[in-house]
């Protein structure tokens, strides 16, 4: 019988599943290697963590990793139930409230290298975390896409630590209660999206103005495996400031609060990284909660012991 010790978080509703022992050795290197090893070798670990009958659709994974460097605190790789991530901002935001919780940290900076690049937090109070995110930018904007059964659509294409799609719905509102049209809405635009120059981007983010008082935007990110995030998207609002600096709808250090489709929210502020004011570093502030610390067990007379894949 093998065991993997996880614990789980929310972030504004949206869960992450950290393994903290029991995992695949990904051995030494940087994460970038670390990540092509456990995706050629160990995809196996993936599937039992995060998807059915341990997990759900909605689940993201993690894995706590040594550093690149001494100088960094931690190294980490996200996972999902179709594959993997480049970064995860509400995971970033789970994993350090985790670390605290469990007495590894402590309050206040640490970086947590990713496979796309260092990661700088601050862990403000005991649920509260802000992360300065991968450079982000805007790569197109109003990129036009023919959608079978819509006709027809509009995006920006906008790197945030993952490639995302946004499409203004401005003036709609978006509700709970219409998540799964939304939802068949947006792998309509992403399968379009994919077969006409973009394989590259796996979430699609719908923006409205509709919103509570106190944010600026109300949002319904898909992500790869269809499911959709709970969480305002910590990589979706930094791909969506990129986009606000380059309109220039945002002022440099200006607050913009981004609402998720449950109603959590995230505070976001950006600054220039180069002087030609073509890629921004943004800042990233949620809450999260640990909510189990548990032993997954994988008993070898199970057949589903790997997941349901
Ligand atoms: O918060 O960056 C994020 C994220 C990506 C996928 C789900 N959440």
């Amino acid at each position: 019988m093998h065991s993997i010790r996880v614990i789980d978080s929310h972030t504004g509703g949206e869960p992450t599943r950290i393994i903290m022992s029991g995992g695949p050795e990904l051995g030494s290197g940087d994460m970038k290697s670390k990540l092509v090893r456990f995706q050629t070798d160990f995809d196996h670990f993936r599937s039992a963590v995060v998807n059915e009958p341990r997990g759900s659709d909605v689940m993201v994974g993690a894995i706590y990793c040594p550093p690149e460097s001494p100088d960094q605190n931690a190294g980490v790789i996200f996972f999902n139930n179709v594959g993997y991530l480049g970064m995860c901002g509400h995971g970033t935001i789970g994993l350090m409230v985790t670390l605290l919780h469990l007495g590894l940290i402590d309050l206040g900076c640490h970086t947590i290298d990713t496979p796309v690049g260092p990661v700088r937090t601050t862990i403000e109070s005991r649920n509260e975390v802000r992360i300065e995110n991968v450079v982000s930018y805007r790569k197109q904007s109003k990129v036009e896409i023919e959608v079978e059964g819509i006709g027809r659509v509009e995006g920006d294409v906008a790197w945030g630590g993952n490639w995302f799609f946004l499409v203004d719905l401005s003036e709609e509102e978006l509700r709970l209660d219409q998540i799964e049209t939304l939802t068949e809405r947006a792998w309509s635009i992403r399968k379009g999206l994919n077969a006409q120059g973009y394989p590259e981007v796996d979430h699609i983010e719908f923006f409205s103005s509709v919103c509570a008082s106190d944010a600026h935007s109300k949002n319904f990110v898909l992500c790869p495996g269809k499911a959709y995030d709970r969480s305002p998207c910590g990589t979706g609002t930094s791909a969506k400031l990129a986009c606000l600096a380059a309109d220039q709808k945002l002022e440099e250090g200006a607050t913009w609060i981004q609402e998720s489709i449950l109603g959590s929210k995230f505070s976001g502020k950006y600054r220039w990284l180069d002087e030609a004011k073509t890629q921004v570093v943004p800042e990233i502030k949620g809450t999260a909660f640990v909510m189990a610390d548990s032993k997954l067990l994988l008993d070898d007379a199970d057949v589903f012991r790997w997941g349901i894949r």
